[in-house]
């Protein structure tokens, strides 16, 4: 069949709209059409050339939500006219990461899903003859794309696409690390380093676990309205301060009677290394834990003093929230629904597919939370 779709063709060129080639699920896939897709910094990183993993070209694009139009052979767990949210962390339920129940990092299919093709080794998509790489296993820049039944979680159909394409990534991402990865506990304090699509979604979490303090570190002004819409008590501006952002933010969290500061709980979510230093060394002597959310480019590295970890502090990172997406994300489109979490202010922007590159645009100017593409 035909699909339109925006297709990367080359690292840091703009996306072209294409009619796409799509063949139809083999066994133990579904064809979804996808109704709404969000645009993550994640998809940038990688059209940048930044991503080790990029392959060109593909069809990016990893936060979807569409409704199920056909199943291959063996298909069990899914039919026509479900309603579903496309997972780049899938969830077999059978593999040893799955069994261990420690991680969500599910490793059934991870090795072909890196190579842009799906669990055969083979790709749905071409153009003009030629193949089309899929993207995270997802590839939610086309209005149909084919994904192995594992990779893909049934949600409430009452739920609208536009809003809940966004669980897909940035929601399950932001509240994942707080509540799956960090496990913040009621009266906590915490600093979350950027406060863009994820970063909100991380204060949002915090508010969810009941933190006391959260305080929000970013370079661009604009973000201290968005953040206290969420539960932000505290902004700083790094580039605003008197001195040194960890002294500064050390200095704010002083409490008991040694007046020992720090927070305990940071996230990262800004993809900059140096950030990430600083987001472990505002972390709390003995017991403060840092999670690293953000991606950073192709040779670039992380590093502290040992003396941080051996005093105490915990540097870890998250994956998609750590979040196990056929069991995680129906529950959190079901929050949405019950309002016990916003989606709906966040999305700044919509579009059709034909002004994609607006979206990112919109990214790199910092004016957008999230751009959702409408089909
Ligand atoms: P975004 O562009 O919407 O937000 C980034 C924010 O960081 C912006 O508000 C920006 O002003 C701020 N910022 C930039 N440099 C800063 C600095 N030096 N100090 C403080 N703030 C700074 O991006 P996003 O969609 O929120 O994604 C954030 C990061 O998370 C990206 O690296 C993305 O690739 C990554 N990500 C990771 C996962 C995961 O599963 N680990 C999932 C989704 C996104
Ligand atoms: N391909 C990159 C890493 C990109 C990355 O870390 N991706 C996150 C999700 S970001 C979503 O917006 C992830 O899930 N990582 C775990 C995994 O298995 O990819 C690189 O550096 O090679
Ligand atoms: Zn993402």
């Amino acid at each position: 069949m035909k699909s339109r779709a925006a297709v990367a063709f080359e690292a840091g060129k703009p996306l072209e709209i294409v009619e796409v080639d799509l063949d139809g699920p083999k066994a133990g896939e579904v064809l979804i059409e996808i109704k709404a897709t969000g645009i993550c910094h994640t998809d940038e990183f990688t059209l940048s050339g930044s991503d080790p993993e990029g392959l060109f070209p593909a069809i990016l694009g990893h936060e979807g939500a569409g409704v199920v139009v056909d199943v291959g052979p063996g298909v069990t767990s899914m039919k026509k006219g479900d309603h579903v949210i496309p997972l780049y962390t899938p969830e077999c339920r059978e593999c040893p990461s799955c069994l261990s129940r420690k991680t969500n990092l599910c490793t059934a299919i991870r090795s072909t899903q890196g190579q842009g093709v799906m669990p055969d080794g083979t790709s749905r998509f071409s153009y003009r003859g030629k193949k089309i790489h899929h993207y995270m296993g997802c590839s939610t820049f086309s209005n149909y794309t084919v994904l192995p039944e594992i990779a893909v979680a049934k949600v409430n159909p009452a739920a609208p696409f536009d809003k809940i394409c966004y669980v897909g990534c940035g929601v399950t991402t932001g509240i994942g690390a707080v509540i799956n990865t960090a496990k913040v506990e009621i009266g906590a304090t915490a600093a979350v380093f950027g406060l863009g699509g994820i970063g909100l979604n991380v204060i949002q979490g915090l508010k969810l676990a009941g933190a006391d303090m959260i305080i929000g570190v970013d370079l661009n002004n604009g973000k201290k309205e968005w953040g206290e819409r969420f539960g932000m008590t505290h902004f700083v501006n790094p580039s605003e301060i008197q001195g040194d952002v960890v002294a500064h933010i050390v200095n704010m969290t002083k409490r008991g009677a040694d007046q020992i500061g720090g927070a305990d709980y940071t996230f990262d979510c800004t993809g900059n290394v140096k950030v990430m230093r600083q987001a472990l060394e505002a972390s709390h002597r003995g017991w403060g834990q840092s999670i690293i959310i953000g991606v950073a480019g192709a040779g670039q590295e992380i590093s502290t003093r040992p003396f941080q970890l051996v005093t105490g502090r915990i540097w870890k990172g998250t994956a998609f929230g750590g979040a196990r997406g056929r069991t995680d994300v129906p529950k959190i489109v079901n929050w949405y629904m019950a309002g016990k979490i916003q989606i709906d202010p966040m999305i700044t922007h919509t579009m059709p597919l034909e002004d994609i590159n607006k979206g990112f645009q919109l990214m790199h100017e910092g004016k957008s939370i999230r751009s959702v593409v409408i089909f």
